[in-house]
């Protein structure tokens, strides 16, 4: 039983060599010298190269490392597969392979994309999420009025900024309050369910306690920023049956990682072990584009292998109705739409943005009754 991590360096005729300096320090480090004894019962505990490859620019390498070395948690996996290597910038870590053993001590989403789905009531087209903006510094009167506005559009989740945290002006309590307030009125008044998403944030002892009362006071969703507080945390998270909300991943400081470590690692493949419900990331169009086949490798990690429920790719940042097209022809229907600009910068306001994004996914799927506000939002935005 073993874990493999797959690297990257520039292209090398030594990649063997490297790949083999690389095995031996990152588990039994001066095997070679060694007596004989010695060397044969630290060869349990040996990282092996399995592979070396190259392109036309780099050369990869996969180790293979015993299970054993490890325990059960991201740290370990990580201090022992890329701990002081991240320290040397000429190396990628583009890829971890757990044995299914290992990767069973982490359960995973709790509602994942049908989970979510069954929430909302929503099975057949992509989710539209909408993200309060210019909220810092406003009160709680304001932000009641944007979450009324998005709603009204036909919003199925909205979610806090990610720097809005607990704070005097719009206490994160009472943005729960208000939330469940507003979503019960609108689904009484036009049978709509939605989600509000609170970030979760304070110390990191805390967090659990914080969570739990803001999922009593109404939270019906909760925004973490995975990266500032680390997977274990978020795994800790995920995993408490009392936290009975989704999670989603918000992927702030990321990018401090993602020259050392593959897009598709960060914010697929580890986000969905550690437990979240729905990933956001970077969209491959919009203002800060993941390069696409990074964008299509996290949206693959986010289904498969099939060890834990399939999660929800949220490919965000800079997105607007002009878009949908091309986010459906990439990413499918379990998708969820992500916006703040692109929602409260329609000509007609909040209402009138989310109702376009809400009629640009009608428009592909072939059932728009209504495109008014399409319209003005591909106005809006055909330059870009
Ligand atoms: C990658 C996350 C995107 C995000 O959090 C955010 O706030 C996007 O805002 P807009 O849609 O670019 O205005």
């Amino acid at each position: 039983m073993s874990i493999t991590a797959t690297y990257e360096i520039s292209r090398t005729d030594r990649v063997a060599t490297v790949a083999e300096k690389i095995a031996l320090e990152l588990t039994v480090g001066t095997w070679t010298e060694l007596p004989h004894l010695e060397q044969e019962q630290l060869k349990a505990y040996r990282g092996e190269v399995v592979s070396t490859t190259h392109t036309e620019t780099t050369s990869r390498f996969t180790i293979r490392y015993p299970l054993h070395n490890v325990t059960p948690d991201f740290s370990s996996i990580l201090t022992t597969t890329f701990g002081k290597l991240s320290l040397d910038d000429s190396v990628r870590l583009i890829d971890l392979t757990l044995p299914e053993t290992l990767a069973s001590e982490f359960p995973g989403a709790k509602f994942g994309v049908q989970g979510v789905r069954e929430l909302l009531d929503v099975h057949d087209r992509p989710l539209v999420m909408s993200i309060f903006k210019g909220i810092i510094g406003r009160d709680l009167r304001f932000l009641e009025q944007q979450l009324r506005d998005q709603l009204a559009g036909g919003i199925d989740i909205v979610k806090d900024d990610e720097i809005l945290y607990d704070n005097p002006l719009t206490p994160s309590l009472e943005r729960a309050k208000i939330g469940a307030a507003v979503i019960q009125e609108q689904f009484e008044t036009t049978g709509k369910r939605s989600l509000y998403a609170i970030t979760l944030s304070g110390p990191v002892f805390g967090l659990r306690d914080q969570a739990l009362r803001l999922i009593e006071a109404g939270a019906t969703a909760l925004l973490f920023n995975v990266y500032t507080y680390g997977l274990d945390t978020l795994r800790e998270l995920a995993s408490d049956p009392t936290i009975n909300v989704p999670i989603l991943a918000h992927p702030a400081f990321a990018g401090a990682l993602t020259s050392s470590i593959s897009h598709s690692l960060l914010l697929g493949k580890l986000i969905r072990l550690a437990g979240a419900d729905l990933t956001l990331f970077p969209s491959p169009y919009g203002s800060l584009a993941t390069p696409p086949d990074e964008a299509f490798a996290i949206r693959d990690g986010s289904a498969r292998p099939h060890w834990t429920k399939p999660i929800l790719p949220v490919p965000s940042a800079g997105i607007h109705p002009g878009l949908i097209p091309d986010i459906i022809r990439d990413f499918g229907t379990d998708v969820v739409i992500n916006a703040g600009g692109g929602i409260h910068g329609h000509p007609d306001g909040a209402a009138a943005g989310a109702r376009a994004f809400r009629q640009a996914i009608e428009q592909v799927l072939g059932v728009a009754s209504q495109t008014n506000e399409l319209e003005s939002a591909l106005k809006a935005w055909s330059k870009q």
